[in-house]
């Protein structure tokens, strides 16, 4: 039989609002905004639990949040520090288990399976952490603990912010039965209210129904659920990797398709390649994202046969999709968001008979010289 594993789900609360009330005593207990200024058509990154208050949430217009609350406080991000600070909150982990693994700025998964020894019990090293982090960044954070990679994320998520959640393995059937269907992370509104017009709020209502009428209700994905596959997903490096990479901006005005807007979306490309580079990590797929002065949203995207990091061929060949793009669906509307992604995204270590290219290098050289110098100071110039 499988060994029990334990997971623990660590997310900061409101992080980049926490980093800017806990530096700036003005914003302390505050309706706080992270984003876009309300004058611009940006949207909010983050705001304080204060402002949640008012209903404004991330990606909102930031518009919108000033409406909801005109006297909330808008910042500018400063994410090169906020990723300072992450990577110094993460580092930190590692003196709690070996096994860290980061999925976003301010999120990780950790195996603290084989760490009681060096500690009383699972909940004391989840306390532990909670206080190191208090004490060394003046941040709190939510953590939950429990014998899956699912469970714990959606623990740490119960009790936000300071919130501290364990399931134990005695208690997670009940845990699961009582769950909201709301709470399974990957489900969307549409697919909840559906679930809801059968009587299925709790997990104990989707137990309930015969796996036949659900799939036939709602396809096969119900399957992993029913049969609670997920309790042995706990494979925390595969998951931990970045499937996919992406920019995008919202401009002030819409704006023409023009010259400018291609360099604008070759450097958007550029960008992107030095933050895989800096990763160590190749790209298989290109896309590109534009929505029109309508809202109305498109997108458009290409597999390589190979993985690569060619920047010049990865530019022309999102130059060439958002021509198509243009072509086919924008006829003479103007452009209000560009977006620019990378996919299928593999550490250049796992590729078997991978080569160097001379592009690899050179954004190599790149990111080290901007690194030594703490800015981009080389920057990609125009054709
Ligand atoms: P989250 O952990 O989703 O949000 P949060 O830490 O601000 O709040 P919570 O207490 O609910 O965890 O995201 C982490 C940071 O990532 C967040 O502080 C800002 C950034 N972010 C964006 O820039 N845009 C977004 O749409 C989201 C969701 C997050
Ligand atoms: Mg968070």
């Amino acid at each position: 039989m499988k060994k029990i594993k334990y997971i623990l789900h660590i997310d900061m609360d409101a992080f980049f609002a926490s980093i800017e009330q806990r530096d700036n005593p003005n914003y302390r207990n505050k309706p706080i905004c992270v984003g876009s200024s309300p004058s611009s058509r940006g949207v909010v990154s983050t705001c304080s639990y204060e402002a949640r208050r008012y209903g404004i949430h991330s990606a909102m217009p930031s518009s919108i949040a000033k409406s909801l609350c005109p006297e909330a406080i808008f910042i500018k991000p400063r994410i090169r520090y906020y990723s300072q600070i992450s990577k110094q909150i993460f580092s930190l982990l590692g003196k709690f288990s070996p096994e860290v693994f980061q999925v976003s700025i301010d999120e990780a998964y950790i195996d603290i399976t084989g760490m009681v020894p060096y500690y009383k019990d699972y909940t004391t090293i989840g306390k532990m952490i909670k206080e190191d982090i208090k004490r060394k960044f003046d941040l709190t954070c939510s953590i939950g603990i429990a014998p899956c990679k699912m469970l714990a994320k959606i623990a740490s998520d119960l009790k936000k912010p300071d919130g501290f959640v364990f399931i134990s393995k005695e208690n997670v059937e009940e845990f699961i039965e009582s769950l909201d269907i709301k709470k399974i992370p990957g489900i969307g509104k549409k697919t909840i209210e559906k679930l809801n017009k059968y009587g299925i709020y709790k997990m104990r209502d989707f137990y309930s129904k015969d796996i036949g009428f659900l799939k036939e209700k709602f396809g096969n994905w119900v399957e992993s659920l029913y049969f609670k596959t997920f309790l042995k997903e706990n494979n925390l490096k595969n998951e931990s990797k970045s499937h996919s990479i992406s920019t995008e901006s919202t401009f002030d005005h819409d704006i023409e398709i023009n010259e400018t807007l291609i360099e604008y979306i070759r450097q958007m490309v550029w960008e992107l390649s030095l933050r895989l580079t800096d990763k160590d990590l190749k790209a298989k797929g290109i896309g590109v994202k534009v929505r029109d002065s309508n809202f109305k949203t498109y997108q458009k995207q290409k597999s390589f046969s190979q993985y690569s990091i060619n920047v010049f061929d990865f530019e022309d060949e999102v130059v060439k999709l958002f021509k198509k793009l243009c072509e086919m669906k924008l006829k003479k509307e103007k452009i209000r968001l560009i977006g620019v992604k990378f996919f299928d995204i593999v550490k250049t270590e796992d590729i078997l008979f991978n080569k160097n290219n001379k592009e690899e290098i050179l954004l190599k050289k790149i990111n080290e010289i901007n690194k030594k110098y703490n800015s981009s100071i080389i920057k990609k110039g125009f054709r």
